[in-house]
């Protein structure tokens, strides 16, 4: 038996050799390929190993309706807003996208603008996005670059999250703002989950929205300038589930909209003097690391694992990881048990009194693995 597991081993190796394209695909232990841009990137890699994989640069004749859908109604947004979304208003004109905000009556409301999503075209995780638009201009507009959940898996708005990567309302000329949207961080921790400042000319220059959103941390730009950092961060949410808190681990799409008035666009009145005004983004270019040229240290060892305040809930310190730590594998008694995707786990449904003995290990997008965590000796309370 030995005999013919060592012949078997042998040709294995041999036939290893022979396709060493085919077996070994990477250098890295899941076997992750290297990306490939997209052919229709005007710029298809970044510094860092990010690969462009989904763009538009708005040079066809129309809207591409392969990336994105258009909503159109009178739904208002959510926020009383006062435009009917029609496809009528967005035009590919040299080379960009120009979304029209009218004064005319459709559908019972008194203006007409566009609103436009990559829904189940373009869903994203962990990415790095770069716009590139100019704001439309005058009191009652409202236009937004942001991002919302594909699956509500924690819950209808705003429990899955909301990335706002930029928004402007005209009567606040020049100020950007960048936001995200929880169901709990900036109430219980008394947080700042907004950001804003003045950028000069938005409304007569383009300019790059970026942002980069990596796991528990999410930044924003403009024009390379950092508008917005949020992050994740267990020791300050012990009280709240890090859904609550932070609820951007999971599939999000892109909406680019312009609305007029409702309750933030509108808080100051609509000059109707303004139409036609128009929204116009000249590309917008979606980006992942190359997982398989950029994750090449295995992440260092979890932390101080400690029992959090909110009930059955544990925390450690973040490892650090030369790309950042895909997932957490939890260990009871020494078998594996779940993933987490941050570093806190609220457990369920195990054995009222019982106590066990808990360890963590992070592992990376690579596949590379920690070592396991210190043991923390954990009572499940009924
Ligand atoms: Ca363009
Ligand atoms: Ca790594």
């Amino acid at each position: 038996m030995k005999k013919l597991l060592i012949v078997l081993f042998l040709a294995f190796i041999l036939v290893g050799c022979e396709t060493p394209e085919e077996t070994v695909p990477t250098g890295v232990p899941n076997g992750l390929a290297p990306l490939e841009a997209v052919e229709d990137c005007d710029n298809p890699t970044l510094d860092g190993g990010w690969v462009c994989i989904w763009a538009d640069e708005f040079s066809g004749d129309a809207v591409d309706e392969t990336k994105w859908n258009f909503e159109e109604g009178a739904f208002g947004g959510g926020n009383n807003e006062r435009q009917y979304y029609t496809r009528n208003n967005t035009a590919i004109v040299d080379g960009k996208m120009v979304i029209t905000a009218k004064q005319e009556s459709m559908g019972g409301m008194p203006y007409t603008s566009s609103r436009l999503t990559t829904r189940y075209k373009g869903n994203f995780q962990y990415v790095r996005i770069v716009t590139r638009a100019k704001m439309p201009s005058g009191r009652g507009t409202w236009p937004a670059i942001w991002m919302m959940p594909l699956g509500s898996v924690y819950g209808g708005w705003p429990d899955s999250g909301e990335i706002d990567i930029m928004e402007y309302v005209g009567y606040d000329k020049d100020r950007i703002h960048s936001t995200i949207h929880t169901e709990k961080f900036n109430h219980r921790l008394g947080t700042q989950i907004g950001y804003s400042r003045i950028y000069d000319n938005v409304e007569t220059e383009f300019k790059d929205y970026e942002m980069i959103w990596t796991p528990g941390k999410i930044l924003t730009f403009v024009d390379g300038d950092k508008l917005g950092e949020f992050n994740y961060v267990a020791e300050l949410n012990q009280e709240v589930a890090y859904n609550e808190a932070f609820p951007f681990d999971q599939m999000f799409f892109l909406i680019i909209n312009l609305a007029i008035g409702g309750d933030w666009g509108g808080a100051q009145g609509i000059d109707n003097t303004i139409f036609p005004t128009t929204f116009e983004i000249d590309y917008v270019r979606v980006y992942k690391q190359d997982y398989a040229k950029v994750d090449l240290e295995e992440p260092t060892q979890p932390g101080d694992i400690q029992v959090a305040q909110l009930k059955n809930t544990i925390f450690w310190a973040k490892s650090d990881d030369d790309y950042g730590v895909e997932h957490y594998a939890i260990y009871l008694d020494g078998r594996f048990y779940r993933y987490a995707n941050l570093n806190q786990y609220t457990f369920k449904g195990l054995t009222a009194n019982q106590s066990y003995n808990i360890q963590v290990e992070a592992v990376d997008f690579g596949g590379r693995v920690s070592p396991l965590s210190n043991t923390l000796s954990f009572t499940f309370q009924p």
